[in-house]
C-alpha cells in the first residue's frame, strides 16, 4: 500500500517541478527576446500539425507506409508521375480545409513587434502566407505552385481537381512547385536564409526534425555567429544537444505563452 501511495504522488510533483521550469525557461526566452534587434524563426511540419497538417516522419506521418525516395525524388515524378501527383494533389485537397492556428498567428504578429523578424520556413503548404507573414523564405518551394516541366513556367494552382495539371502556355507536364530530394533550393533563397541567420541575436526553431539539410545546418550557422538559438518541439531532436534552450511543447500553446510575456 505504501510503495501505491508512493508512486501515485510522485507523478504529479513530477509535473509542477516540468510546469515550473518550463515557466523558468519561457522567462529567460522572453528576457532575450525583449533586448533583441533581429529575430528569425525557422519552421517546420510541427507548426502546422495543430491545424491538421500531418507532418513527414511522426507516426501517422505522410511518409508513414510510403518511402519518401517514391514520392518525393525527380527520380520517383520520372517513373509515375500518376502516383506521386496523386500525393499532392490528396495533400492539396485536404489542406484547402485547414486554417493557420496560434502559432502561424504569433509569428505573423513578430513581424511587426521586432525591429527586424524573419521566417524561413521549410514547410510548402501556405500557412504562415494565410496567418499574414510577408517576409518569408520558403526553402522547400510551394505545394500550390503548377511549373512546366518542358518550359519552367509557372502557374498558381486555382482548383484541385483530380486532374493532372498541364501547363497553359505549351500544354507540357506540370509538376508540383516543391523542392524534392536531390534538388536545388529556389534561387538565393539558402544564401539569403543564411545570411539571416548569422545576423540574428534569437533564433527559435519551430516543429522541424532538423533532419534535412540544408535547412538544418541553419541554427548552427546562427550559434556560430553569436545567436542564441531556442527549439520549440514537443519531442528531442537532432537539434536538441545543440539548442540553448529547449521549450518542449506544441507550437501551438508555446508560441502564445512567450508572446504574452513580452508585454
Ligand atoms: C511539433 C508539433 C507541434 C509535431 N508543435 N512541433 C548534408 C548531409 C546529409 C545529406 C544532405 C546534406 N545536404 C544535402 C543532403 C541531401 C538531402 C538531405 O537532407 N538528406 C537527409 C534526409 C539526409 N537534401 C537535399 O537533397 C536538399 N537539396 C540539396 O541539398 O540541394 C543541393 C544539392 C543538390 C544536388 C546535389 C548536391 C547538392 C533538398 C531537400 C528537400 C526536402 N524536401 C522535402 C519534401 C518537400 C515536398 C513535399 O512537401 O512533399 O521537404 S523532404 C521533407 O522534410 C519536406 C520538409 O520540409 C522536410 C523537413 O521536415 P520537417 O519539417 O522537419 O518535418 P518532420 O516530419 O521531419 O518533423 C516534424 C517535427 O515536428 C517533429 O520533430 C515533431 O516532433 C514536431 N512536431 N507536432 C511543434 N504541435
Ligand atoms: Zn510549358
Amino acid at each position: 500500500m505504501v510503495v501505491r501511495a508512493a508512486e501515485h504522488v510522485k507523478p504529479r510533483c513530477y509535473n509542477v517541478v516540468m510546469a515550473d521550469k518550463l515557466s523558468h525557461k519561457l522567462d529567460e526566452v522572453a528576457d532575450r527576446l525583449k533586448s533583441a534587434e533581429r529575430v528569425v524563426s525557422l519552421t517546420g511540419a510541427g507548426i502546422s500539425a495543430e491545424s491538421g497538417v500531418p507532418t513527414f516522419r511522426d507516426p501517422d506521418g505522410l511518409w508513414e507506409g510510403v518511402r519518401p525516395e517514391e514520392v518525393a525524388t525527380p527520380e520517383a515524378f520520372g517513373r509515375d508521375s500518376d502516383f506521386v501527383w496523386r500525393f499532392y494533389l490528396q495533400r492539396r485537397s485536404k489542406l484547402q480545409a485547414v486554417c493557420p492556428n496560434s502559432g502561424h498567428n504569433v509569428i505573423a504578429r513578430w513581424e511587426s513587434r521586432f525591429p527586424h523578424f524573419d521566417l524561413i520556413t521549410q514547410n510548402v503548404d501556405g500557412l504562415h502566407q494565410l496567418a499574414g507573414s510577408k517576409r518569408i523564405i520558403c526553402l522547400h518551394g510551394d505545394i500550390w505552385i503548377d511549373r512546366c516541366t518542358q518550359c519552367a513556367f509557372e502557374q498558381r494552382a486555382t482548383d484541385v481537381s483530380e486532374s493532372i495539371p498541364r501547363c497553359s502556355k505549351c500544354d507540357g507536364l506540370a509538376r508540383p512547385g516543391v523542392v524534392w530530394f536531390g534538388e536545388q533550393l529556389p534561387h538565393g533563397a539558402f544564401e539569403r536564409a543564411v545570411e539571416q541567420s548569422s545576423q540574428a541575436q534569437v533564433v527559435l526553431v519551430v516543429g522541424t526534425s532538423s533532419q534535412v539539410y540544408p535547412a538544418a545546418s541553419l541554427a548552427g550557422v546562427a550559434q556560430s555567429a553569436g545567436a542564441f538559438v531556442v527549439e520549440v518541439n514537443p519531442e528531442a531532436t537532432s537539434l536538441s544537444s545543440l539548442a540553448d534552450v529547449i521549450l518542449q511543447g506544441p507550437a501551438g500553446e508555446i508560441l502564445p505563452r512567450l508572446e504574452a510575456r513580452l508585454g
